[in-house]
């Protein structure tokens, strides 16, 4: 909807300078700023987002201390994880490097959706810690098996999360944890900052950018390109993100539209409208294939390095 500039300054009683300087545009909701810097002047992640969002990142906070904090809230961190297919492969280091590292003392239950039940290897769990499997319907096509996590999870949180845990994290399975994950990263809404995109240009950000698609994002708008590997936050407010994301998806769906990055295009689109509350480095989020630059002090979660053609059931 058309705003008219005159109505609204008379409503607010700014001026234009300020209507500008508010980063006000011409529609309803949307706000034209300058897309927020990654790095400090120093070459450090930044504290926190222009809307004081936390960036988490090694040397801010005191692991034993926000444990500490957290463990009086006797809380449970569910975690969703996906192995269909091949994917099932990844679920014995993926499990154990989480065993090492991965709120550690806390009570975490891990949900496995899997297509193959037999293939989910016996790990040895540290107390408190739960393993589920949850057998759910092949499909020939990797896209189709990333983007129905969204429903999924909406699902399971619907049903089961929203009385069974506090928190809720969907993290990719072909992925290794090689360092401490632990209360740091709980929040509202959280999201990782993709490791390939942090020093890039939102105009470069591979957003989806077809106006037809419900993740269309214009090339004036973004602040960060945030990875579908990584998800959390409040088991309700992680509700309504997989719900919206998976109503999207069906729109799309319905016009014969995938999102170029399926899921993850939808996800970004949600975190530009609805900001998350906690943001994770690129420590949270690394590539195997990546080498590590001087502003990564620590790699605590990592994709693998994995052959696509060999390990997805369609190119
Ligand atoms: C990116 C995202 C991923 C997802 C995808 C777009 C990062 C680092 N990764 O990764 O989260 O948004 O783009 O759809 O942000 N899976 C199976 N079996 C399969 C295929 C996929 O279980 O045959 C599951 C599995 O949990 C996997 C996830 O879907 O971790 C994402 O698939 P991917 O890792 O192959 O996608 P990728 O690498 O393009």
């Amino acid at each position: 909807m058309k705003v008219n500039y005159l109505f609204f300054r008379a409503l607010t009683g700014l001026s234009l300078t300020g209507l500008v300087y508010l980063g006000f545009t011409s529609h309803w909701g949307k706000l034209l700023y300058k897309q927020p810097n990654v790095l400090n002047s120093d070459g450090n992640f930044l504290l926190v987002t222009p809307w004081l969002a936390p960036i988490v990142r090694e040397g801010i906070y005191d692991p034993i201390l926000i444990d500490a904090v957290y463990k009086k809230q006797n809380i449970t961190i569910a975690t969703a994880v996906f192995a269909l297919g091949k994917y099932t492969q990844f679920l014995k280091d993926f499990l154990e490097s989480a065993e090492q590292n991965y709120f550690v003392g806390f009570r975490v239950h891990y949900y496995v959706f899997t297509d193959l039940p037999e293939k989910v290897p016996a790990v040895k769990l540290g107390l408190d810690h739960h393993l589920e499997v949850l057998t759910v319907a092949s499909s020939n096509r990797w896209q189709e098996i990333s983007l129905r996590r969204m429903e999924r999870l909406e699902k399971l949180i619907k049903s089961r999360l929203l009385n069974e845990a506090d928190y809720v994290f969907s993290l990719d399975v072909d992925s290794k944890f090689y360092g401490r994950w632990g209360a740091e990263s709980l929040g509202r809404l959280v999201g990782a900052i993709h490791p390939w995109y942090y020093k890039t240009h939102h105009e470069w950000f591979p957003y989806e950018r077809r106006p037809e698609s419900q993740a269309y994002i214009p090339y004036s708008e973004g602040d960060y390109y945030y990875g579908g590997a990584v998800i959390g936050g409040l088991a309700k407010d992680v509700y309504q993100l997989a719900k919206t994301c998976r109503e999207q998806l069906d729109i799309d769906a319905a016009k014969s539209i995938e999102a170029a990055w399926q899921e993850e295009s939808h996800l970004n689109k949600y975190f530009l409208y609805n900001k998350p509350s906690k943001l994770l480095s690129p420590e949270y989020l690394w590539d195997e294939r990546k080498s590590k630059p001087q502003e990564i002090k620590i790699i605590r979660f990592s994709q693998v390095n994995k052959n696509n053609y060999e390990i997805r059931p369609n190119p």
